[in-house]
Order: C-alpha cells, then sequence, then structure tokens
C-alpha cells in the first residue's frame, strides 16, 4: 500500500465489518518511541472508528522491533484475541541490522498469524533515514498505524 505516491491513510471500507465485538491486541517497539507512540495513535484511532470497544484494545510494549514476534505470539496464543496489530520503526544505518531485523520481523509476524489463523499487522515502518520515518507516522505519507489497524478489519471482515 505504501508508496510515494500514495497516503497510507487512503483505504476503503467497502467491505469492512463492525468491529464492536472484535479484540485487538497492539504490541509496539520501544525504539524511536516518540515515532511509534504516533503509529500506535493511529491504530487505536482507526479501531474505535469501525466500533472497536476502548476495553477490548490490549496495548502491550516490546523493546525493540524484533521482539515484535514474540509479543505477537504472547497476545495471538489467547483466544479472545481476533487480531494483533504490531508497531514499530527500524532506520537503516551504518549496518546491516535493519534487514536482519525487518526479514526477521516480517517472517515472525507471518509464521504467528499462520500458526493462530489470525490478522496480524505489519506495522512496521522501514526506511532509510528519520525523515522518511516522520512521513509515514502522521506526516505527508499518512499513518502507518491506521494502514495497519485498517489491514486487520479488513482481514476480520474476509
Ligand atoms: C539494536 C537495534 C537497532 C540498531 N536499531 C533498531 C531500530 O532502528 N528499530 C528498532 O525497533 N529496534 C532497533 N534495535 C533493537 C532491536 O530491535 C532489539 O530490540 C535488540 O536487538 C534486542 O533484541
Amino acid at each position: 500500500m505504501a508508496t510515494a505516491l500514495k497516503n497510507l491513510n487512503d483505504y476503503s471500507t467497502a467491505t469492512f465489518a463492525d468491529m464492536a465485538d472484535k479484540k485487538f491486541g497492539i504490541v509496539v517497539a520501544e525504539w524511536h518511541k516518540d515515532i511509534t507512540d504516533v503509529l500506535s495513535n493511529g491504530a487505536i484511532e482507526t479501531l474505535l472508528k469501525h466500533g472497536a470497544q476502548k476495553e477490548n484494545i490490549f496495548r502491550n510494549t516490546v523493546p525493540g522491533s524484533f521482539e515484535l514476534t514474540l509479543g505477537a505470539q504472547f497476545l495471538a496464543q489467547h483466544e479472545e484475541i481476533d487480531a494483533v496489530i504490531c508497531i514499530g520503526v527500524v532506520i537503516k544505518g551504518d549496518t546491516k541490522h535493519d534487514d536482519y531485523i525487518n526479514n526477521a520481523v516480517a517472517n515472525g509476524l507471518t509464521n504467528v498469524s499462520l500458526k493462530y489463523n489470525k490478522p496480524v499487522a505489519f506495522g512496521l515502518v522501514t526506511t532509510n533515514n528519520l525523515e522518511q520515518a516522520l512521513d509515514r507516522a502522521g506526516g505527508k505519507h499518512g499513518n502507518k498505524g491506521v494502514e495497519a489497524a485498517a489491514a486487520v478489519i479488513h482481514m476480520l471482515s474476509f
């Protein structure tokens, strides 16, 4: 969904069901906390907008994006949780840490989703620099947290 030309908040609600009876887990990485908080708020606002109840949204933090997978598993294993949204920001640096983290999280969240047969959103902002991350956290490309919440709502409406 996210390209240089696309605002992350442009999503179709045509197939969306009401989320009033659904329970959501949100896992938020604390690296780049100022940005992940904005993404997390975008996700929560989107869930509420589509009928989710505040008391049915369970937000937890993990140290960094690498830990998102285990955090997602901790939540997904609970029968009453319908979907999990994972939020993180990984910014490229001098080393290849970003490749290792991003690939591990993408593979890990796919595995959790398939293991528990539940939507698990990849709300990971993976960028070359801080500016690109800010652009995707309430900036000119919208908010990837909104996109991640919209993805699980879409899948729960499947
Ligand atoms: C170590 C590390 C680095 C270098 N960069 C980031 C980052 O940009 N974003 C992020 O969410 N986490 C980063 N981390 C932390 C790892 O995700 C992880 O928390 C630690 O390696 C401990 O397992």
